[in-house]
């Protein structure tokens, strides 16, 4: 059984459990994605799973041992998360190392984060293999607004550009929410708010995904970079009256950190990465899927 939306408001530092000084690890084990966000630096996310990339990551064999460390390191931690660099469902390398978290660490709770594009095919083993919460990133609910966003999808090796694709997307996030919420799973959406481009679409998107079944909802100001490097990024005031439109329909989140696919420790408080991690990820600041 997994833990409960309250459980995980006492235990996860991404839903109510930052209070409790509740700590998480990000096992960086997912290269590729399968989407192309503009505002996404590709480099290291890329489709292709270059030598450069693959190198960089973390094997699902090699994060026992890590977790083992961590967990001496610092026992704060109670959350086994999986947010990229790339898309957890894009390869099979997150669903097995939460087989692997499942089995060596019963007591940490499994938090997988993912665009959501393969969500409703592949709900059946994110249910099996006893994820705790599951975040989804929803940008849009309207296919032209997602097509200002995301320039392609690759769906069943095929690549779909535009309105189309940004159809595709949205479908299969809805009724991927709606599939893991039916299951009693937890699910939080975030959204990365780009002014000029979603900011007006705030209320449906909080609306829809909490229709679909979603519990919590945290918006990501957007980092200005590759495509939409020109944009500026939300101001405070912006990103308040975003919240504040969210709250009418869904729980806000208040307290992202932006963290990074290989941050260790209590988000806000305290970062183990360099001494968990040999090799970080060559990124600086990137869009995190948290
Ligand atoms: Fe990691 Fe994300 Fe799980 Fe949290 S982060 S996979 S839900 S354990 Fe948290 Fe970091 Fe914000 Fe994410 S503070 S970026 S919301
Ligand atoms: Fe993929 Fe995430 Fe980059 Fe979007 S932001 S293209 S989902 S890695």
């Amino acid at each position: 059984m997994s833990n409960t939306y309250k459980d995980l408001q006492n235990s996860h530092p991404c839903f109510g459990g930052h209070k409790n000084n509740a700590g998480r690890i990000h096992l960086p084990v997912s290269p590729g994605c399968n989407i192309a966000c503009r505002f996404c630096d590709r480099a290291i996310n890329d489709v292709e799973e270059r030598p450069g990339v693959t190198s960089k990551v973390l094997k699902p064999a090699e994060c026992e041992e890590i977790l083992r460390k961590a967990l001496e390191i610092c026992p704060d931690i109670k959350v086994a998360g999986i947010a990229g660099p790339g898309d957890t469902l894009a390869s099979d390398y997150a669903l097995e190392t939460f087989k692997i978290v499942k089995e060596k660490f019963p007591h940490l709770i499994k938090c997988m984060s993912t665009n959501g594009l393969l969500l409703d095919e592949r709900a059946k083993d994110v249910i099996e293999v006893g994820i705790d919460s599951l975040t989804v990133t929803v940008n849009a609910v309207d296919p032209e607004i997602e097509n200002k966003l995301n320039a392609y999808i690759i769906y069943h090796g095929e690549k779909i550009e535009g309105v189309e694709g940004a159809k595709i997307l949205i479908r299969n996030q809805l009724s991927g929410i709606r599939k893991i919420a039916e299951a009693g799973i937890t699910v939080k959406v975030n959204t990365v708010l780009v002014p000029g481009i979603n900011d007006e679409h705030i209320e449906e998107i909080a609306k829809t995904v909490k229709e679909a079944g979603a519990k919590i909802y945290n918006i990501i100001p957007l980092i200005p970079q590759h495509e939409l490097k020109d944009v500026p990024a939300p101001t405070c005031p912006q990103i308040d009256e975003a919240r504040r439109k969210a709250e009418k329909y869904i729980d806000v989140f208040r307290h992202c950190q932006h963290c990074r696919a290989d941050a260790v420790g209590v988000p806000g408080k305290s970062e183990f990465g360099d001494q968990i991690y040999q090799r970080r990820l060559g990124i600086k600041e990137t869009f995190s899927h948290g």
